[in-house]
């Protein structure tokens, strides 16, 4: 039986995990982007060739883009946003003519992947990517003093906000918006005052309006796509979840539904991140893959552990509440069908063992991920010899 692609995150040449530590983990494919390019400004071929060259040179495939970042112009679609949508063109062209064909994104406003801690320890000494809507709450109902904020909250997380905020020191209150507002390494951090004004210009884009910018935009580049063999992969919202009063659109199964069915071509696909959808406590992970799964043309697996509030902390990959045997045994009949491998990497990993002295990228330690990846493959292997 067909096997996945094992690929595995690179940043770049900055990237304390090297590419041979990489080979040595047994991906062969690497996900990376060229995070040194400005959001929304055309990635040159001669870039693109040399990130390329580095990859091969050591052995391994450029398998995947993550991510061409969406510029807010099209997001919003302000009135200079056709000029980004070219840009866009282009670099798709670009990456197609240097043989890259799949292409990772994401439509959140402002803010990609939210979470409250980046350190959480575990019982075992490990730490953990964590989202704690309480923290949330102080962070919104106090730093960013968002209007009606506390409507958008339980009751019991409103009074326990205000008691950790007075008890937060200065410092923590510090870290909190660091660790919210943190962007991509390498790429800028966002500022309170961009994303208060950013607030403005969604409120009165609202939900439907996103989804019809995004529908819009999957329009504009469906012929670059389909004359380049491109395919766009839509990793979901993470949290899953309308957050600080921002519109969130790609969160569960119903909303995968609209938007694949929304441009129905096979170039407009999704990137399955288990760990996302799973965050979701009405999402049923294994139903949403096999509502999408022909147009899922890459995954990120990882698990997720939640409590009774929302909570949720990162998980080993094969512990968690995402039920992963599972997810895997959709995914592996779906892999048949294909002429490419479906593409996967372990999304995030524990900071652990000798990672844990080390200044690594958040949830993207080298160990932790090797741990994962050893651990999917065995469960791919496992599964397939008993199919
Ligand atoms: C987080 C990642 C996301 C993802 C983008 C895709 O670890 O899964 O940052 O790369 O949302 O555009």
């Amino acid at each position: 039986m067909k096997r996945f692609e094992q690929t595995w995150r690179w940043y770049g040449p900055n990237d304390p995990v090297s590419l041979q530590d990489i080979r040595q983990a047994g991906a062969t494919g690497v996900v990376t982007a060229l995070h040194q390019i400005p959001h929304g400004e055309v990635w040159p071929v001669s870039a693109i060739l040399e990130r390329k060259e580095i990859i091969e040179a050591a052995g391994l495939t450029w398998s995947v883009v993550e991510s061409v970042p969406v510029h807010e112009a099209i997001k919003t679609r302000r009135s200079d946003a056709t000029n980004y949508v070219d840009n866009y063109k282009k670099t798709l062209e670009n990456l197609a003519s240097c043989g890259v064909y799949v292409i990772t994104y994401n439509f959140m406003p402002v803010l990609d992947w939210t979470r409250t801690e980046l350190g959480l320890e575990l019982p075992n000494g490990a730490k953990a990517l964590y989202f704690n809507w309480t923290d949330l709450a102080v962070f919104d109902i106090y730093i960013l003093n968002r209007k009606g904020a506390v409507d958008d909250y339980s009751q019991e997380v409103v009074t326990e906000a205000k008691i950790r905020f007075e008890k937060y020191s200065e410092a923590e209150l510090e870290d909190l918006t660091r660790v919210i507002l943190m962007g991509i390494p390498s790429e800028k951090d966002i500022s309170i005052a961009d994303l208060k004004d950013s607030l403005k210009v969604y409120q009165e884009i609202g939900l439907e309006g996103l989804l019809s910018n995004l529908l819009w935009f999957l329009g504009e580049i469906k012929d670059v796509c389909e004359s380049n063999g491109i395919q766009m992969a839509l990793h979901p919202d993470d949290p899953p979840y309308p957050i600080l009063g921002l519109p969130r659109i790609a969160g569960n199964k119903e909303d995968y539904l609209k938007i694949i069915n929304g441009v129905d071509r096979p170039f407009n696909g999704i990137c399955f991140c288990s760990g996302s959808l799973g965050a979701g406590v009405d999402n049923d992970v294994v139903e949403i893959a096999a509502a999408v799964k022909h147009r899922v043309h890459f995954a990120h697996f990882r698990n997720v552990k939640k409590d009774r509030m929302g909570n949720f902390f990162e998980a080993d990959h094969l512990d968690g509440d995402v039920n992963m045997p599972a997810v895997l045994r959709i995914f592996i009949e779906e892999n048949q069908k294909r002429i490419k491998p479906i593409p996967f990497r372990p999304d995030h990993g524990h900071q652990m063992l000798d990672d844990l002295n080390k200044v690594t990228n958040p949830g993207y330690s080298a160990i932790g991920r090797l741990r994962g990846l050893a651990e999917l493959r065995g469960l791919e292997l496992g599964l397939i010899t008993l199919m």
